[in-house]
């Protein structure tokens, strides 16, 4: 929550983001269903415990309005008595201090009821139906495991692996320490080798580790619940157990356009387990390209591609690619009214000649070129930058300068 608003607007009468809002509707529409309350699911019963994967807001330190929408959603499931965990997410974390800065509030406050999975933990929970043991795999940092000492001069696919080894006999023991006779849920937020995945690959760039798979996979669990990857998927093709990321419950940007979105309705049994992904009714994003440099009316051609496609409501992108020499027969204002039942919309041209630029000789190919010369190179041919040059070097080499925090 709190994330891509600026694919939404803000609403005058509340003064809300819409896409706040949106998140806001269908996080409310999880947690009907987990109380029974759902229109549209009648004869649903409340669910005896929530588990909600990580990741609640883009990073740590969210706006409060931000805070109080998603507190007054969980806040309706400690009224009902109804226990949940909430597992640390990267995006949760504080690269400045150890624990889940976003959501530990919940147990500083001790919500009743609540659990903060912020540990590698095994958690037994009494519900109506019966006992259940939750263990709390949350998103793991390199210091997590391991010393700055046991990593200098590692690579990072060499930590990686280390971090594996570390983690293999801890999720060993917390295996041996479970009650065999009551079921056994791992609920974790990671990357595992076998995810497809969208937006998340960006976000958490260059800072995450891979969990192999076969590490989940185990016949101990009678079901896998993971949070981190966006998209809906079941990483074990036996289903035996089911190993399940239920995905956002929003898109969060265009990557996430053709993805279905919902939350999973899991009921486990001592090895038996039922799971339904459950979709969520979310808002569409519709990307409308159109390459319009081969036509001798591009207007009508791009009018004509906006009216082939259901964008009421819809976050819309029109990207259309033209010649120079088309620019002058293409009336934006008319583009915009064109898309005015979209609920945001964003047009972008792109000049093919822009785009078959000659490639400048001395940058070659294959060269080992340094990148502030690769920009230098740049900016001595792009005569109409010749007058911030010297500060896109300057700022280049900050950039090149700053030490990115490692978490
Ligand atoms: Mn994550």
């Amino acid at each position: 929550m709190g994330s891509g608003f600026s694919h939404g607007k803000i609403n005058p009468e509340t003064g809300l983001n819409t896409r706040l809002e949106d998140f806001v509707k269908s996080l409310s529409k999880c947690i009907d269903r987990a109380l029974g309350q759902s229109p549209d699911h009648p004869n649903s019963d409340p669910v005896d415990l929530v588990l909600f994967g990580g990741d609640a807001f883009p990073d740590a330190t969210p706006p409060p309005f931000v805070q109080d929408a998603f507190a007054n959603q969980f806040r309706r499931l400690a009224d009902a008595n109804i226990p949940t965990i909430l597992l640390v997410g990267n995006h949760d974390l504080h690269s400045q201090s150890n624990g889940g800065a976003s959501l530990c509030i919940y147990r500083t406050l001790a919500v009743p009821g609540f659990i903060v999975g912020d540990q590698l933990n095994t958690h037994r929970i009494t519900t109506p139906n019966g006992d259940i043991q939750v263990i709390t795999l949350p998103w793991l940092t390199r210091s997590t495991l391991l010393t700055r000492k046991e990593t200098e001069g590692l690579s990072l696919a060499e930590v990686n692996q280390l971090l594996i080894e570390r983690l293999q006999p801890v999720i060993e023991g917390e295996i041996r320490r479970r009650d065999p006779e009551i079921p056994t849920v791992l609920l974790a937020h990671l990357m595992a080798d076998r995810a497809n995945f969208g937006a998340e690959r960006l976000l958490a760039v260059g800072k995450g580790f891979t969990i192999p798979s076969s590490m989940l996979i185990r016949p101990e669990f009678d079901y896998v619940a993971l949070g981190h990857v966006h998209k809906h998927q079941n990483l074990n093709p036996s289903n035996n157990p089911p190993v399940i990321y239920p995905g956002s419950i929003e898109r969060v940007d265009f990557s996430e356009e053709k993805e279905d979105k919902g939350y999973v309705l899991v009921k486990v049994e001592k090895s038996k387990v039922e799971w339904e992904f459950c979709p969520l009714l979310v808002r569409h994003f519709r990307t409308i390209e159109i390459d319009v440099s081969q036509q001798d009316d591009p207007q009508q051609a791009i009018l004509a591609a906006i009216a082939k496609h259901n964008i009421k409501g819809a976050v819309v992108r029109l990207i259309y690619k033209l010649t120079s020499g088309q620019l002058d027969s293409i009336d934006t204002n008319s583009l915009h009214e064109a898309l005015k039942e979209a609920h945001s919309h964003t047009v972008r041209p792109e000049l093919i000649s822009q785009l078959a630029r000659p490639r400048l000789p001395e940058l070659g190919l294959g060269g080992s070129l340094d990148p502030i010369e690769a920009l230098s190179t740049y900016l001595n041919n792009r005569e109409d930058l010749k007058e911030i040059s010297a500060d896109m070097i300057e700022a280049a080499q900050t950039l090149l300068d700053t030490k990115l925090p490692l978490i």
